[in-house]
Protein backbone atom coordinates (compact mmCIF):
# COMPACT_ATOMS: atom_id res chain seq x y z
CA UNK A 1 0.00 0.00 0.00
CA UNK A 2 1.82 3.04 -1.13
CA UNK A 3 0.78 6.39 -1.68
CA UNK A 4 3.30 8.68 -3.17
CA UNK A 5 3.39 12.51 -3.11
CA UNK A 6 1.92 14.17 -5.99
CA UNK A 7 4.23 15.10 -8.52
CA UNK A 8 7.24 13.79 -7.01
CA UNK A 9 9.33 11.88 -9.76
CA UNK A 10 10.17 8.30 -8.06
CA UNK A 11 13.69 6.64 -7.95
CA UNK A 12 14.04 3.64 -9.58
CA UNK A 13 13.69 1.43 -6.48
CA UNK A 14 10.26 2.91 -5.97
CA UNK A 15 9.34 2.34 -9.50
CA UNK A 16 10.32 -1.71 -9.14
CA UNK A 17 8.34 -1.65 -5.86
CA UNK A 18 5.06 -0.21 -7.51
CA UNK A 19 5.69 -2.44 -10.92
CA UNK A 20 5.85 -5.61 -8.20
CA UNK A 21 5.49 -4.91 -4.63
CA UNK A 22 8.58 -7.08 -2.79
CA UNK A 23 6.22 -9.24 -0.79
CA UNK A 24 4.79 -10.57 -4.02
CA UNK A 25 7.29 -13.09 -4.13
CA UNK A 26 6.18 -15.68 -1.59
CA UNK A 27 3.50 -16.82 -4.01
CA UNK A 28 6.35 -16.98 -6.16
CA UNK A 29 8.87 -18.92 -4.69
CA UNK A 30 7.99 -22.86 -5.87
CA UNK A 31 8.05 -21.79 -9.12
CA UNK A 32 11.47 -19.84 -8.80
CA UNK A 33 13.31 -22.95 -7.44
CA UNK A 34 11.56 -24.89 -9.92
CA UNK A 35 13.44 -22.68 -12.63
CA UNK A 36 16.18 -22.09 -10.68
CA UNK A 37 17.75 -18.75 -9.88
CA UNK A 38 19.94 -18.48 -12.97
CA UNK A 39 16.34 -17.86 -14.72
CA UNK A 40 14.72 -15.48 -12.61
CA UNK A 41 14.13 -11.88 -13.38
CA UNK A 42 16.75 -9.83 -12.32
CA UNK A 43 15.15 -7.65 -10.19
CA UNK A 44 13.11 -10.10 -8.56
CA UNK A 45 16.62 -11.99 -7.82
CA UNK A 46 18.73 -9.31 -5.98
CA UNK A 47 15.89 -7.39 -4.91
CA UNK A 48 12.55 -8.44 -4.32
CA UNK A 49 13.74 -11.83 -2.86
CA UNK A 50 14.96 -9.81 0.23
CA UNK A 51 11.44 -8.84 1.00
CA UNK A 52 11.65 -12.55 2.28
CA UNK A 53 15.13 -12.40 3.87
CA UNK A 54 17.21 -14.13 1.15
CA UNK A 55 19.47 -12.25 -0.35
CA UNK A 56 21.25 -12.97 -3.95
CA UNK A 57 25.33 -12.32 -3.22
CA UNK A 58 26.87 -11.46 -6.27
CA UNK A 59 30.14 -12.00 -4.32
CA UNK A 60 29.46 -15.70 -4.13
CA UNK A 61 26.22 -16.38 -6.92
CA UNK A 62 24.73 -19.49 -6.44
CA UNK A 63 25.06 -19.50 -2.18
CA UNK A 64 22.41 -17.38 -0.81
CA UNK A 65 22.34 -15.39 2.49
CA UNK A 66 19.43 -15.58 4.72
CA UNK A 67 18.55 -12.97 7.70
CA UNK A 68 16.21 -13.90 9.83
CA UNK A 69 14.06 -12.00 12.46
CA UNK A 70 14.98 -12.64 16.20
CA UNK A 71 12.72 -10.33 18.50
CA UNK A 72 15.01 -9.21 21.12
CA UNK A 73 17.69 -11.81 20.05
CA UNK A 74 15.90 -14.19 22.12
CA UNK A 75 15.86 -18.20 20.73
CA UNK A 76 14.99 -21.46 21.72
CA UNK A 77 17.54 -24.05 21.77
CA UNK A 78 15.08 -25.61 18.80
CA UNK A 79 15.38 -22.70 16.79
CA UNK A 80 19.33 -22.40 17.39
CA UNK A 81 19.39 -26.04 16.71
CA UNK A 82 16.99 -25.81 13.57
CA UNK A 83 19.15 -23.01 11.77
CA UNK A 84 22.60 -25.25 12.91
CA UNK A 85 21.35 -28.34 10.79
CA UNK A 86 20.15 -26.28 7.85
CA UNK A 87 24.00 -24.68 7.34
CA UNK A 88 25.05 -27.91 8.62
CA UNK A 89 24.83 -29.64 4.92
CA UNK A 90 26.86 -26.99 3.57
CA UNK A 91 29.70 -27.77 4.87
CA UNK A 92 32.81 -25.71 4.55
CA UNK A 93 30.37 -22.93 2.95
CA UNK A 94 27.68 -22.88 5.68
CA UNK A 95 28.34 -20.57 8.57
CA UNK A 96 26.33 -17.64 10.38
CA UNK A 97 26.55 -14.40 11.87
CA UNK A 98 25.21 -12.32 14.34
CA UNK A 99 24.40 -9.32 13.38
CA UNK A 100 24.70 -6.08 14.87
CA UNK A 101 21.00 -5.99 15.32
CA UNK A 102 20.75 -9.60 17.25
CA UNK A 103 19.91 -11.23 14.76
CA UNK A 104 21.03 -14.29 12.67
CA UNK A 105 21.98 -14.21 9.08
CA UNK A 106 22.64 -17.84 7.82
CA UNK A 107 24.91 -18.34 4.86
CA UNK A 108 26.23 -20.49 1.93
CA UNK A 109 22.77 -21.70 1.06
CA UNK A 110 21.34 -23.69 -2.03
CA UNK A 111 18.39 -22.13 -3.77
CA UNK A 112 17.10 -25.27 -4.47
CA UNK A 113 16.60 -25.58 -0.93
CA UNK A 114 14.88 -22.35 0.12
CA UNK A 115 11.08 -23.21 -0.15
CA UNK A 116 12.17 -26.13 2.17
CA UNK A 117 14.36 -24.19 4.69
CA UNK A 118 11.63 -21.64 4.97
CA UNK A 119 9.53 -24.36 5.62
CA UNK A 120 11.43 -25.55 8.21
CA UNK A 121 11.70 -21.90 9.87
CA UNK A 122 7.69 -22.06 9.63
CA UNK A 123 7.60 -25.13 12.27
CA UNK A 124 9.73 -23.70 14.80
CA UNK A 125 8.22 -19.95 14.76
CA UNK A 126 10.76 -18.75 12.97
CA UNK A 127 10.65 -16.24 10.08
CA UNK A 128 12.86 -14.34 7.79
CA UNK A 129 9.92 -12.07 6.25
CA UNK A 130 10.37 -8.21 5.67
CA UNK A 131 14.39 -8.73 6.83
CA UNK A 132 15.89 -6.78 4.35
CA UNK A 133 15.46 -3.46 1.65
CA UNK A 134 12.67 -1.03 2.29
CA UNK A 135 11.30 -2.90 5.69
CA UNK A 136 11.65 -2.59 9.12
CA UNK A 137 14.60 -4.60 10.68
CA UNK A 138 15.28 -6.94 13.14
CA UNK A 139 13.55 -4.99 16.36
CA UNK A 140 16.25 -4.86 19.04
CA UNK A 141 15.84 -4.99 22.72
CA UNK A 142 18.01 -5.55 26.04
CA UNK A 143 19.55 -9.01 25.48
CA UNK A 144 18.81 -10.08 29.69
CA UNK A 145 15.09 -8.86 29.12
CA UNK A 146 13.30 -10.23 32.01
CA UNK A 147 16.29 -11.76 33.90
CA UNK A 148 18.46 -8.42 34.81
CA UNK A 149 18.00 -7.33 38.28
CA UNK A 150 18.34 -3.89 37.61
CA UNK A 151 15.98 -3.96 34.95
CA UNK A 152 12.92 -1.25 34.63
CA UNK A 153 10.58 -2.76 32.18
CA UNK A 154 10.37 -6.01 30.32
CA UNK A 155 10.36 -5.56 26.70
CA UNK A 156 10.30 -8.99 24.94
CA UNK A 157 6.18 -9.03 24.74
CA UNK A 158 5.86 -5.59 23.52
CA UNK A 159 9.09 -6.35 20.81
CA UNK A 160 7.27 -9.67 19.71
CA UNK A 161 3.89 -7.65 19.28
CA UNK A 162 5.23 -5.22 17.08
CA UNK A 163 7.03 -7.81 14.91
CA UNK A 164 3.59 -9.58 14.44
CA UNK A 165 1.94 -5.96 14.19
CA UNK A 166 4.37 -5.02 10.77
CA UNK A 167 4.99 -8.62 9.32
CA UNK A 168 1.35 -9.84 10.45
CA UNK A 169 2.76 -12.95 12.64
CA UNK A 170 5.09 -13.67 10.17
CA UNK A 171 3.19 -14.23 7.37
CA UNK A 172 4.08 -10.66 5.28
CA UNK A 173 2.15 -7.51 5.80
CA UNK A 174 1.45 -5.64 2.31
CA UNK A 175 0.70 -2.35 4.70
CA UNK A 176 4.58 -2.38 5.48
CA UNK A 177 6.09 -3.48 2.75
CA UNK A 178 6.72 -0.46 0.63
CA UNK A 179 8.39 2.27 2.92
CA UNK A 180 10.33 4.76 1.20
CA UNK A 181 13.37 3.22 3.02
CA UNK A 182 14.84 0.54 5.34
CA UNK A 183 13.23 1.38 9.01
CA UNK A 184 14.58 0.72 12.78
CA UNK A 185 12.85 0.15 16.08
CA UNK A 186 14.01 -0.83 19.06
CA UNK A 187 13.30 -0.68 22.84
CA UNK A 188 14.78 -0.69 25.68
CA UNK A 189 13.87 -1.41 29.10
CA UNK A 190 17.03 -1.35 31.51
CA UNK A 191 19.32 1.15 32.39
CA UNK A 192 22.28 0.99 29.94
CA UNK A 193 21.20 1.68 26.76
CA UNK A 194 21.85 -1.92 25.40
CA UNK A 195 20.39 -1.28 22.08
CA UNK A 196 21.99 1.50 21.10
CA UNK A 197 18.68 3.60 21.01
CA UNK A 198 20.51 6.67 19.37
CA UNK A 199 20.63 5.05 16.22
CA UNK A 200 17.41 3.79 15.48
CA UNK A 201 14.38 5.76 13.39
CA UNK A 202 12.42 4.72 16.80
CA UNK A 203 13.35 4.31 20.04
CA UNK A 204 11.49 3.60 23.37
CA UNK A 205 13.74 4.70 26.68
CA UNK A 206 12.32 3.94 30.09
CA UNK A 207 11.22 6.81 31.67
CA UNK A 208 8.62 7.93 34.24
CA UNK A 209 5.78 10.25 33.76
CA UNK A 210 3.32 11.47 36.99
CA UNK A 211 5.37 8.01 38.53
CA UNK A 212 4.37 5.86 36.13
CA UNK A 213 6.88 3.53 34.10
CA UNK A 214 6.54 3.68 30.42
CA UNK A 215 8.67 5.18 27.64
CA UNK A 216 9.98 8.46 26.13
CA UNK A 217 9.76 8.57 22.33
CA UNK A 218 12.63 9.05 19.95
CA UNK A 219 12.64 9.56 16.44
CA UNK A 220 15.09 9.79 13.64
CA UNK A 221 18.36 8.62 13.94
CA UNK A 222 19.86 6.54 10.99
CA UNK A 223 23.15 6.35 9.77
CA UNK A 224 23.65 6.34 5.46
CA UNK A 225 26.80 6.62 3.98
CA UNK A 226 25.23 10.75 3.20
CA UNK A 227 24.14 11.44 7.05
CA UNK A 228 24.45 10.22 10.38
CA UNK A 229 22.49 11.53 12.60
CA UNK A 230 21.00 10.71 16.42
CA UNK A 231 17.23 10.47 17.33
CA UNK A 232 15.64 13.08 18.89
CA UNK A 233 12.78 13.35 20.87
CA UNK A 234 9.12 13.68 19.56
CA UNK A 235 7.96 15.14 23.01
CA UNK A 236 5.88 11.63 23.31
CA UNK A 237 5.42 9.32 25.72
CA UNK A 238 3.50 5.85 26.40
CA UNK A 239 3.25 3.70 28.42
CA UNK A 240 4.45 -0.01 28.70
CA UNK A 241 1.58 -1.41 26.74
CA UNK A 242 -0.83 -1.70 23.19
CA UNK A 243 0.13 2.55 22.79
CA UNK A 244 3.57 0.91 22.11
CA UNK A 245 2.60 -0.74 19.29
CA UNK A 246 -0.04 1.58 18.18
CA UNK A 247 2.79 4.60 17.78
CA UNK A 248 5.02 2.30 15.95
CA UNK A 249 2.03 1.77 13.62
CA UNK A 250 1.20 5.64 13.64
CA UNK A 251 4.75 6.25 12.92
CA UNK A 252 5.30 4.00 9.87
CA UNK A 253 2.49 5.26 8.18
CA UNK A 254 2.95 8.58 8.41
CA UNK A 255 6.80 7.63 7.02
CA UNK A 256 4.89 5.39 4.42
CA UNK A 257 2.58 7.75 3.03
CA UNK A 258 4.70 11.23 3.36
CA UNK A 259 8.46 10.31 3.28
CA UNK A 260 10.27 11.34 0.17
CA UNK A 261 10.28 8.60 -2.54
CA UNK A 262 12.35 10.66 -5.01
CA UNK A 263 16.36 11.21 -3.63
CA UNK A 264 16.84 7.55 -2.07
CA UNK A 265 19.41 9.60 -0.20
CA UNK A 266 17.11 11.48 1.68
CA UNK A 267 14.33 9.18 2.50
CA UNK A 268 14.65 8.23 5.39
CA UNK A 269 12.86 9.01 8.43
CA UNK A 270 15.11 12.18 9.99
CA UNK A 271 14.48 13.71 6.12
CA UNK A 272 10.88 13.78 6.83
CA UNK A 273 11.01 15.25 10.35
CA UNK A 274 13.48 18.12 8.82
CA UNK A 275 11.30 18.80 6.30
CA UNK A 276 7.98 19.21 7.74
CA UNK A 277 9.95 20.32 11.69
CA UNK A 278 9.04 18.20 14.46
CA UNK A 279 5.40 20.19 15.63
CA UNK A 280 3.81 19.04 12.23
CA UNK A 281 5.26 15.39 12.34
CA UNK A 282 4.17 15.12 16.26
CA UNK A 283 0.34 16.54 15.03
CA UNK A 284 0.10 14.35 11.60
CA UNK A 285 1.26 11.29 14.11
CA UNK A 286 -1.60 12.24 16.79
CA UNK A 287 -3.92 12.57 13.88
CA UNK A 288 -2.71 8.70 12.83
CA UNK A 289 -2.75 7.43 16.60
CA UNK A 290 -6.45 8.78 16.74
CA UNK A 291 -5.76 9.89 20.12
CA UNK A 292 -3.70 12.92 22.30
CA UNK A 293 -0.31 12.05 22.87
CA UNK A 294 1.14 12.62 26.02
CA UNK A 295 4.28 14.87 26.36
CA UNK A 296 7.35 12.99 27.02
CA UNK A 297 8.63 12.71 30.12
CA UNK A 298 11.57 15.30 31.90
CA UNK A 299 13.99 12.68 31.94
CA UNK A 300 14.41 9.38 31.16
CA UNK A 301 16.26 6.24 33.17
CA UNK A 302 19.21 5.77 31.22
CA UNK A 303 21.86 6.15 33.62
CA UNK A 304 24.21 3.39 33.53
CA UNK A 305 27.12 2.57 30.77
CA UNK A 306 26.55 -0.01 28.60
CA UNK A 307 27.39 -3.10 29.70
CA UNK A 308 28.85 -5.95 27.15
CA UNK A 309 27.17 -8.46 29.33
CA UNK A 310 30.41 -10.71 28.96
CA UNK A 311 31.20 -13.47 31.70
CA UNK A 312 29.02 -14.54 34.61
CA UNK A 313 26.20 -12.87 36.19
CA UNK A 314 23.25 -13.03 39.00
CA UNK A 315 20.02 -12.93 37.63
CA UNK A 316 17.09 -11.66 39.44
CA UNK A 317 15.90 -15.02 39.95
CA UNK A 318 17.29 -15.93 42.91
CA UNK A 319 20.08 -19.36 42.02
CA UNK A 320 20.26 -18.55 38.57
CA UNK A 321 23.03 -16.95 36.49
CA UNK A 322 23.32 -15.57 32.90
CA UNK A 323 26.47 -16.47 31.32
CA UNK A 324 28.17 -14.11 28.24
CA UNK A 325 30.39 -15.90 25.58
CA UNK A 326 32.16 -13.61 23.50
CA UNK A 327 32.06 -14.67 19.85
CA UNK A 328 34.60 -13.22 17.71
CA UNK A 329 33.48 -11.04 15.37
CA UNK A 330 30.08 -12.57 15.72
CA UNK A 331 30.98 -15.74 12.98
CA UNK A 332 29.57 -19.01 14.02
CA UNK A 333 29.65 -22.47 11.90
CA UNK A 334 26.88 -25.59 12.59
CA UNK A 335 28.59 -26.93 15.58
CA UNK A 336 29.08 -23.83 17.67
CA UNK A 337 25.28 -23.44 16.83
CA UNK A 338 24.45 -26.87 17.93
CA UNK A 339 26.34 -27.00 20.84
CA UNK A 340 25.21 -23.88 22.45
CA UNK A 341 21.65 -25.61 21.82
CA UNK A 342 22.47 -28.42 23.59
CA UNK A 343 24.33 -26.50 26.42
CA UNK A 344 20.98 -24.12 26.99
CA UNK A 345 19.14 -27.40 27.22
CA UNK A 346 21.81 -29.01 29.82
CA UNK A 347 22.41 -25.82 32.14
CA UNK A 348 19.80 -23.68 31.25
CA UNK A 349 16.18 -23.13 30.25
CA UNK A 350 16.86 -24.08 26.85
CA UNK A 351 16.78 -20.41 25.71
CA UNK A 352 19.94 -18.41 24.17
CA UNK A 353 20.18 -14.47 23.27
CA UNK A 354 22.39 -12.79 21.29
CA UNK A 355 23.52 -9.40 21.81
CA UNK A 356 24.33 -6.19 19.20
CA UNK A 357 27.76 -6.93 19.90
CA UNK A 358 27.59 -9.90 17.76
CA UNK A 359 28.30 -11.94 21.06
CA UNK A 360 26.00 -15.34 22.85
CA UNK A 361 24.30 -14.74 26.01
CA UNK A 362 22.92 -18.60 28.01
CA UNK A 363 20.60 -17.31 30.32
CA UNK A 364 19.37 -19.22 33.49
CA UNK A 365 21.99 -21.78 34.29
CA UNK A 366 21.87 -22.71 38.13
CA UNK A 367 24.44 -21.51 40.27
CA UNK A 368 25.34 -25.43 41.00
CA UNK A 369 26.27 -25.97 37.80
CA UNK A 370 27.91 -23.16 36.47
CA UNK A 371 31.56 -24.74 37.20
CA UNK A 372 30.79 -27.59 34.97
CA UNK A 373 29.43 -25.30 32.35
CA UNK A 374 32.82 -23.32 32.65
CA UNK A 375 34.72 -26.65 32.24
CA UNK A 376 32.81 -27.49 28.45
CA UNK A 377 35.23 -27.29 25.73
CA UNK A 378 32.96 -24.62 23.97
CA UNK A 379 34.11 -21.61 26.81
CA UNK A 380 37.66 -22.01 25.45
CA UNK A 381 36.55 -21.65 21.93
CA UNK A 382 34.02 -18.76 23.00
CA UNK A 383 35.78 -17.14 25.79
CA UNK A 384 34.11 -15.30 28.83
CA UNK A 385 36.97 -13.14 29.68
CA UNK A 386 38.75 -12.33 25.58
CA UNK A 387 41.73 -10.35 25.81
CA UNK A 388 40.77 -6.53 26.61
CA UNK A 389 40.27 -5.28 22.34
CA UNK A 390 39.10 -8.65 21.35
CA UNK A 391 36.77 -8.59 23.95
CA UNK A 392 35.07 -5.05 22.30
CA UNK A 393 35.47 -6.17 18.54
CA UNK A 394 32.31 -5.46 16.60
CA UNK A 395 32.84 -5.90 12.52
CA UNK A 396 29.98 -5.79 9.78
CA UNK A 397 30.61 -9.01 6.92
CA UNK A 398 33.15 -6.68 4.59
CA UNK A 399 34.26 -8.11 1.74
CA UNK A 400 33.81 -11.81 2.16
CA UNK A 401 30.41 -11.91 1.28
CA UNK A 402 29.21 -8.07 0.77
CA UNK A 403 29.47 -6.15 -2.90
CA UNK A 404 29.49 -2.87 -1.46
CA UNK A 405 32.16 -3.84 0.56
CA UNK A 406 35.72 -1.42 0.08
CA UNK A 407 37.51 -3.57 2.41
CA UNK A 408 37.66 -7.08 4.44
CA UNK A 409 36.51 -6.38 7.71
CA UNK A 410 36.22 -9.70 9.99
CA UNK A 411 39.17 -10.99 10.00
CA UNK A 412 41.37 -8.42 9.27
CA UNK A 413 39.88 -6.94 12.22
CA UNK A 414 40.33 -9.82 14.52
CA UNK A 415 43.92 -9.80 13.59
CA UNK A 416 44.59 -6.11 14.19
CA UNK A 417 42.69 -6.96 17.50
CA UNK A 418 44.77 -10.25 18.45
CA UNK A 419 48.25 -8.25 17.64
CA UNK A 420 47.87 -5.32 19.40
CA UNK A 421 46.37 -7.21 22.61
CA UNK A 422 49.82 -8.98 22.58
CA UNK A 423 51.74 -6.02 22.40
CA UNK A 424 50.48 -3.82 24.62
CA UNK A 425 49.32 -3.54 28.38
CA UNK A 426 45.72 -1.83 27.96
CA UNK A 427 43.97 -0.82 31.15
CA UNK A 428 40.32 -0.51 29.91
CA UNK A 429 38.11 -1.64 27.20
CA UNK A 430 38.75 -0.31 24.01
CA UNK A 431 35.40 -0.54 21.42
CA UNK A 432 36.36 -1.42 18.16
CA UNK A 433 34.16 -1.39 15.35
CA UNK A 434 34.91 -1.77 11.64
CA UNK A 435 32.42 -1.04 8.66
CA UNK A 436 33.38 -2.30 5.43
CA UNK A 437 31.73 0.76 3.73
CA UNK A 438 29.93 4.41 4.14
CA UNK A 439 26.61 2.65 4.99
CA UNK A 440 28.12 1.93 8.31
CA UNK A 441 26.50 -1.28 9.33
CA UNK A 442 29.54 -2.15 11.36
CA UNK A 443 28.68 1.21 13.53
CA UNK A 444 32.03 3.05 13.55
CA UNK A 445 30.28 5.89 14.85
CA UNK A 446 29.42 4.60 18.35
CA UNK A 447 32.63 3.01 18.61
CA UNK A 448 36.09 4.42 20.53
CA UNK A 449 38.05 3.85 17.89
CA UNK A 450 35.49 3.27 14.48
CA UNK A 451 36.68 2.29 10.78
CA UNK A 452 35.14 2.79 7.40
CA UNK A 453 36.52 0.51 4.95
CA UNK A 454 37.98 2.88 1.78
CA UNK A 455 40.92 2.69 -1.16
CA UNK A 456 44.24 4.63 -0.57
CA UNK A 457 47.07 5.42 -3.64
CA UNK A 458 50.06 4.49 -2.11
CA UNK A 459 53.67 3.93 -3.84
CA UNK A 460 51.83 4.09 -7.00
CA UNK A 461 49.45 1.32 -5.85
CA UNK A 462 45.85 1.63 -5.10
CA UNK A 463 45.18 -0.63 -1.49
CA UNK A 464 42.92 -0.70 0.98
CA UNK A 465 42.30 1.61 3.50
CA UNK A 466 39.95 2.89 6.38
CA UNK A 467 39.16 6.28 7.50
CA UNK A 468 39.40 6.32 11.73
CA UNK A 469 36.53 8.02 13.70
CA UNK A 470 37.16 8.20 17.09
CA UNK A 471 34.69 9.77 20.30
CA UNK A 472 31.51 7.54 20.21
CA UNK A 473 29.96 7.27 23.62
CA UNK A 474 27.46 4.21 24.52
CA UNK A 475 25.07 4.08 27.40
CA UNK A 476 23.74 7.11 29.09
CA UNK A 477 23.76 10.59 26.62
CA UNK A 478 25.32 8.20 24.22
CA UNK A 479 27.06 10.56 21.33
CA UNK A 480 28.77 9.84 17.88
CA UNK A 481 32.36 9.72 17.16
CA UNK A 482 33.39 12.15 14.53
CA UNK A 483 36.69 11.23 11.40
CA UNK A 484 39.56 12.60 13.17
CA UNK A 485 41.73 10.67 10.22
CA UNK A 486 40.85 9.86 6.85
CA UNK A 487 42.49 6.92 4.19
CA UNK A 488 45.19 5.75 6.93
CA UNK A 489 46.28 2.63 4.64
CA UNK A 490 45.36 -1.24 6.48
CA UNK A 491 48.74 -2.35 6.61
CA UNK A 492 50.02 0.54 8.24
CA UNK A 493 47.46 0.31 10.89
CA UNK A 494 49.32 -1.71 13.63
CA UNK A 495 52.23 0.97 14.09
CA UNK A 496 49.39 3.59 14.11
CA UNK A 497 46.87 1.80 16.84
CA UNK A 498 49.69 1.55 19.00
CA UNK A 499 50.12 4.68 19.19
CA UNK A 500 46.25 5.98 19.50
CA UNK A 501 46.92 3.41 22.01
CA UNK A 502 49.49 4.95 24.06
CA UNK A 503 48.65 8.07 23.73
CA UNK A 504 44.53 8.24 24.28
CA UNK A 505 43.90 4.92 26.10
CA UNK A 506 46.75 4.65 28.55
CA UNK A 507 48.33 1.60 26.77
CA UNK A 508 51.68 0.44 27.97
CA UNK A 509 54.01 -1.81 25.86
CA UNK A 510 54.41 -5.71 27.50
CA UNK A 511 57.22 -6.47 29.14
FE1 LIG B 1 23.42 -2.94 6.80
C1 LIG B 1 22.91 -2.61 3.48
C2 LIG B 1 24.68 -6.01 6.36
C3 LIG B 1 23.18 -3.49 10.14
C4 LIG B 1 23.07 0.42 7.27
N1 LIG B 1 23.68 -4.12 5.19
C5 LIG B 1 23.37 -3.81 3.90
C6 LIG B 1 23.48 -5.03 3.00
C7 LIG B 1 22.13 -5.66 2.95
C8 LIG B 1 23.94 -4.70 1.59
C9 LIG B 1 23.87 -5.90 0.67
O1 LIG B 1 22.84 -6.16 0.07
O2 LIG B 1 24.88 -6.57 0.55
C10 LIG B 1 24.52 -5.86 3.81
C11 LIG B 1 24.45 -7.36 3.66
C12 LIG B 1 25.84 -7.96 3.68
C13 LIG B 1 25.87 -9.39 4.09
O3 LIG B 1 26.02 -10.28 3.21
O4 LIG B 1 25.83 -9.65 5.28
C14 LIG B 1 24.28 -5.33 5.22
N2 LIG B 1 23.74 -4.50 8.00
C15 LIG B 1 24.37 -5.65 7.65
C16 LIG B 1 24.69 -6.49 8.86
C17 LIG B 1 24.64 -8.00 8.58
C18 LIG B 1 26.08 -6.09 9.39
C19 LIG B 1 26.65 -7.08 10.39
O5 LIG B 1 27.63 -7.75 10.02
O6 LIG B 1 26.12 -7.19 11.49
C20 LIG B 1 23.63 -5.96 9.84
C21 LIG B 1 22.32 -6.69 9.75
C22 LIG B 1 21.33 -6.22 10.77
C23 LIG B 1 20.08 -7.06 10.79
O7 LIG B 1 20.10 -8.11 11.43
O8 LIG B 1 19.09 -6.65 10.18
C24 LIG B 1 23.48 -4.55 9.32
N3 LIG B 1 23.09 -1.77 8.41
C25 LIG B 1 23.14 -2.17 9.72
C26 LIG B 1 23.18 -1.01 10.59
C27 LIG B 1 23.37 -1.05 12.10
C28 LIG B 1 22.13 -0.97 12.91
O9 LIG B 1 21.01 -1.18 12.42
O10 LIG B 1 22.28 -0.70 14.10
C29 LIG B 1 23.14 0.09 9.76
C30 LIG B 1 23.24 1.58 10.19
C31 LIG B 1 22.02 2.01 10.92
C32 LIG B 1 20.90 2.45 10.03
O11 LIG B 1 20.47 1.69 9.17
O12 LIG B 1 20.44 3.58 10.21
C33 LIG B 1 23.09 -0.38 8.40
N4 LIG B 1 23.01 -1.37 5.58
C34 LIG B 1 22.96 -0.05 5.97
C35 LIG B 1 22.78 0.77 4.80
C36 LIG B 1 22.66 2.33 4.78
C37 LIG B 1 21.24 2.73 4.97
C38 LIG B 1 20.91 4.10 4.48
O13 LIG B 1 19.91 4.67 4.94
O14 LIG B 1 21.59 4.62 3.58
C39 LIG B 1 22.73 -0.10 3.70
C40 LIG B 1 22.55 0.26 2.21
C41 LIG B 1 21.15 0.58 1.85
O15 LIG B 1 20.21 0.26 2.58
O16 LIG B 1 20.99 1.18 0.80
C42 LIG B 1 22.89 -1.44 4.22
FE1 LIG C 1 28.44 -4.39 3.40
FE2 LIG C 1 29.11 -1.85 3.72
FE3 LIG C 1 27.26 -2.91 5.28
FE4 LIG C 1 29.76 -3.66 5.62
S1 LIG C 1 28.99 -1.57 5.91
S2 LIG C 1 27.99 -5.04 5.47
S3 LIG C 1 30.55 -3.59 3.56
S4 LIG C 1 27.08 -2.63 3.12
Amino acid sequence: MTQAKPAEKLNKFEKFKAAKDGLAVKDELEQFVEMGWEAIDKTDLEHRLKWLGIFYRPVTPGKFMLRLRTPSGVLSSLQLRTLGEIIQRYGDDGSADITTRQNIQLRGLRFEDMTDILKKLTAVELTSVQSGMDNVRNITGSPVAGIDGAELIDTRELVQQVQDMITNKGQGNYDFTNLPRKFNIALEGGRDNSVHAEINDIAFVPAYKDEVLGFNVLVGGFFSAKRCASAISMNAWVPPNEDVVEICRSILTVFRDNGSRANRQKSRLMWLIDEWGMEKFRAEVEKSFDKPLTPAAETDEIDWDKRDHLGVHAQKQEGLSYVGFHVPVGRLDADAMLEFARLAEVYGQSEIRLTVEQNVILPHVKTETLETLLQEPIAARFPLEPTPLVRSLVSCTGAQFCNFALVETKQRALKIAQELDAQLDIPDRVRMHWTGCPNSCGQPQVADIGFLGTKARKDGKTIEAVDVYMGGTIGKDAKLGERVEKSVPCEDLIPYLKTVMMEKFGATPKA
